[in-house]
């Protein structure tokens, strides 16, 4: 039985790729991190055969042990502060999690690992966040990172240590630099789930505004249950390398508002939306859309859920789950 170990397994990503690998047949351990942390009752209702394993990024030894109990043939690295907007507000300790974070997973699955470098094939969630101020459209491994965030910043750490150690010791270590990724599980901090939520509450008449940022900024968005997969594919690959997971189109938050409403049976829908100033950020990043030219030719991978798609699967879940409450 193939064994993997992920960090990161309570999030969104954990949830998918968990599932993915537990049909596979994989035995799958999960890094929870806090004392009585409130997802842990949840990954176990979820997804009860997940097998878990307590720690944190920043206790490099909590890896080793998590390592030594688990004995991994894989390793997933999916913990991240993964919010934008709250890595400016707590950008050293973004800097912790989400960059040195990364480099306590390596340094953690080279010294488990001992003579035999390659013996775990190790994943690191990179991300678009890392194009910025994008200096190529569309963008592929070879465009030159301009990182716009703190949290974009901490991924280039984490990009490079992982580039690093696979040229420094030889270790199976991939990166996936995905474009955004949702589902209805995504955390309702991000822009889509906030509006698949609003629209599903604005819909059934329980709420009347929904305040966003900036709804011109555009995002490739794709649909996690696909992205996961594409985790997959990396680590099955003979030799390590680096990929852009996208699926080549963007669109405006505007535009994911309107395919949001008119789903719920809403034309009209600017009347409910505000824009506040408390929204929107720093800096922006105007214009992501990735070339996944490589994944397709090499992972044989690509997208299969459509952005309209996407869109109604986020708002026919949450008008459940409102209706559910309800009842
Ligand atoms: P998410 O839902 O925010 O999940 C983040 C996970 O990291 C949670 O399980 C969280 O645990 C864990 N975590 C936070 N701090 C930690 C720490 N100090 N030690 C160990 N674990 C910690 O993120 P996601 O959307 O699933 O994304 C998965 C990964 O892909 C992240 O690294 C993210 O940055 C990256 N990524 C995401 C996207 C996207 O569009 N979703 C795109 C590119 C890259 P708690 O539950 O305890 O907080
Ligand atoms: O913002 C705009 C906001 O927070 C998307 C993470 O998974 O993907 C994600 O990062 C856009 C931005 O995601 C609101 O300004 C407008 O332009 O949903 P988001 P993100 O910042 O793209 C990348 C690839 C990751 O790696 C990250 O981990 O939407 N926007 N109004 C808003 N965004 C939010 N959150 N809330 C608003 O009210």
């Amino acid at each position: 039985m193939t064994r993997a170990f992920i960090t990161g397994v309570t999030g969104q990503d954990g949830y998918y790729l968990s599932k993915l690998l537990l049909e596979k047949g994989y035995e799958v351990y999960g890094l929870v991190r806090g004392q009585n942390n409130p997802k842990i009752e949840f990954l176990k209702a979820e997804l009860p055969e997940v097998k878990i394993l307590t720690g944190d990024l920043m206790d490099t030894s909590s890896l080793i042990r998590a390592l030594n109990a688990s004995q991994p043939d894989e390793f997933y690295n999916l913990g991240a502060i993964s919010f934008v907007a709250y890595s400016w507000e707590n950008a050293s300790l973004t800097a912790d999690v989400t960059g040195k974070g990364v480099l306590n997973a390596l340094e953690a699955t080279r010294i488990y690992a001992g003579d035999d470098a390659a013996k775990v094939k190790f994943y690191q969630a990179s991300s678009s966040e890392m194009f910025g101020k994008v200096q190529h459209v569309p963008q592929s491994e070879s465009t030159l990172l301009w990182p716009r965030s703190p949290y974009g910043v901490a991924k280039v750490f984490g990009h490079y240590m992982t580039i690093n150690y696979r040229e420094s010791y030889g270790m199976h270590a991939s990166s996936g630099v995905l474009f955004n990724h949702e589902s209805p599980m995504r955390g309702p901090e991000f822009v889509t789930r906030k509006i698949s939520m609003a629209v599903a509450r604005i819909a059934l008449g329980l709420q009347d505004k929904l305040v966003l940022g900036n709804i011109d900024a555009k995002r490739d968005w794709g649909f996690a249950g696909d992205y996961v997969e594409a985790m997959w594919r990396m680590l099955q690959q003979e030799e390590a390398d680096d990929y852009v997971i996208s699926t080549g189109e963007t669109h405006p938050v505007r535009e994911f508002l309107d395919v949001a409403f008119n789903h719920a049976g809403i034309s009209d829908w600017e009347k409910y939306v505000v824009q506040d100033p408390e929204f929107y950020r720093p800096a922006e990043v105007d214009l992501l859309v990735g070339d996944a030219t490589k994944a397709k030719e090499q992972l044989g991978w690509v997208p299969k859920v459509s952005f309209p798609e996407l869109v109604r699967m986020m708002v026919d879940a949450d008008l459940k789950r409102q209706r559910d409450a309800q009842n």
